[in-house]
């Protein structure tokens, strides 16, 4: 026990309250068949809660965290006392963080590694003891000035090395913990100008390392997911992993679509211009979903603010597409979510995550109830229905040629009449789930 949530009991399913506690989320009742806690899988994420200082580029450090700086054992460690309390005030059933976020750096790789093991120790018997599991591990290759150019695409090869070296003790202590995941995200591969850059050679340099990473998951014997996180930009200018479509081409050049899925981002989609429902609905149509990082971004501002999601019909319309997926297998909902900067108090901390895990809990309840009145997907169904025609799938059957198409087409005097998208009367049927 911290002492830091100490004015704060554990928050229950109280539908008619007013005080702190879910309105919404009631982790036994069954949708779909399924226990709701099983379907949302919801994380807590370290960095945002725990290691963000509420500093932004004008200010430093606006909170006021007994564990901060963290940067010795000692504090570390009533760090992560403060996150199982609140793991356990949320009662999640799942937690994630980086390497970075859960020990200070040591003065070389090996130190760095026995700090992890030692806090993994903690971690797993704080897990033993009723703690959440962990959803996914993974590095941070990007904050020390070192990663500036790059982790796995550095011009310098002992960058990557040192990479392969973090990312290694990372697996390890993921693999111990029983994660179920494994995340990269890709925050320094890309570049900043095309003047220094020989694309060529960083995609390879990635494709290597990746296949590396998938080698070493086999060799131990680690049954979670890789999963890669696409985003188009920040930190850097031009990142690789840019959005969905462009991480199955990156997948596909290095032979690794079967083995690594996706972790899609609501925030990240949105900077890459795409809605977070596309990037959903692609990952699946790909056959690469996995996961995803619940957040919400600002609309005007062009960054990646990582709000709290509170956008009840934009999340109903993301886990439609998770439901159609066929939910999360090793994956879940991660609340890659910060507090606004002048949110300074524990109760904060508590009633965002709670919040937030309402919204999910309503758009998971709105998108079951879409699915199962079946009128969207039947009136998908019947835009696609002239496609079940033999004429139309013969088109579609290996052997057939344009020239047999395009002489039948004008055999038959083609002269094909448009009809409506009804994309209003869809939108009007979404809002009475939503
Ligand atoms: C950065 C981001 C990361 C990843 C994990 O935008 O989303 O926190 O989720 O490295
Ligand atoms: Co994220």
């Amino acid at each position: 026990m911290s002492g830091y949530f100490d004015a704060i009991a554990p928050l229950a399913y109280d539908p008619d309250g007013d005080g702190p506690g879910f309105r919404h989320y009631n982790p036994d009742e069954i949708v779909l068949g399924k226990r709701m806690e099983d379907h949302l899988r919801f994380a807590v994420a370290y960095w945002h809660s725990f290691v963000w200082e509420g500093g932004d580029p004008f200010g430093g450090r606006t909170f006021d965290r007994p564990w901060f700086p963290a940067d010795t054992m000692e504090l570390a460690r009533a760090r992560a006392d403060a996150a199982f309390d609140l793991f356990r005030i949320l009662g999640v059933p799942y937690f994630c963080f980086h390497d970075h976020d859960v020990r200070p750096e040591g003065a070389s790789l090996t130190e760095s590694r026995d700090r992890l093991n030692r806090i993994a120790d903690l971690f797993a018997e704080k897990m033993a003891a009723g703690g959440p599991k962990l959803l996914w591990g993974t590095a941070n290759l990007f904050s020390n000035r070192r990663y500036m150019s790059g982790a796995a695409t550095n011009p310098d090869p002992d960058v990557f090395a040192y990479s392969a070296a973090t990312v290694r003790a990372c697996m390890d202590v993921t693999h111990r913990l029983n994660g179920e995941n494994y995340v990269l995200w890709g925050g320094r591969e890309g570049y900043e100008t095309l003047l220094n850059t020989d694309i060529g050679q960083e995609l390879d340099q990635m494709g290597r390392f990746l296949s590396l990473v998938v080698d070493y998951k086999h060799k131990i014997g680690f049954k979670g997911t890789i999963l890669i996180e696409p985003k188009p930009q920040e930190p850097t200018k031009h990142q690789y992993d840019y959005d969905v479509g462009n991480v199955y081409g990156f997948l596909r050049r290095y032979g690794l679509e079967n083995e690594v899925r996706l972790n899609i981002e609501q925030g990240h989609a949105i900077l890459a211009g795409h809605t977070f429902e596309h990037e959903l609905a692609l990952a699946a149509a790909l056959g690469i979903f996995g996961s995803i990082d619940m957040n919400r971004n600002d609309y005007q501002s062009g960054w990646d603010t990582d709000q709290f999601p509170n956008n009840v019909p934009e999340t109903a319309l993301a886990y439609y597409e998770v439901l159609k997926a066929g939910g999360f297998t090793t994956g879940g909902t991660n609340f890659d979510a910060k507090l606004r900067r002048q949110s300074l108090d524990p109760e904060d901390l508590v009633m965002a995550h709670a919040g937030a895990m309402d919204v999910c809990a309503r758009g998971l309840k709105a998108a079951a109830r879409m699915l199962e009145d079946d009128r969207l997907e039947t009136a998908r169904r019947d835009r696609y229905a002239a496609w079940q025609g033999a004429e139309a799938q013969a088109m579609l059957a290996p052997g057939a040629t344009l020239d047999a198409i395009a002489d039948a087409a004008e055999a038959r005097g083609l002269d094909p009449q448009p009809v409506s998208g009804r994309q209003e009367r869809l939108e009007n049927l979404v809002n009475r789930y939503v």
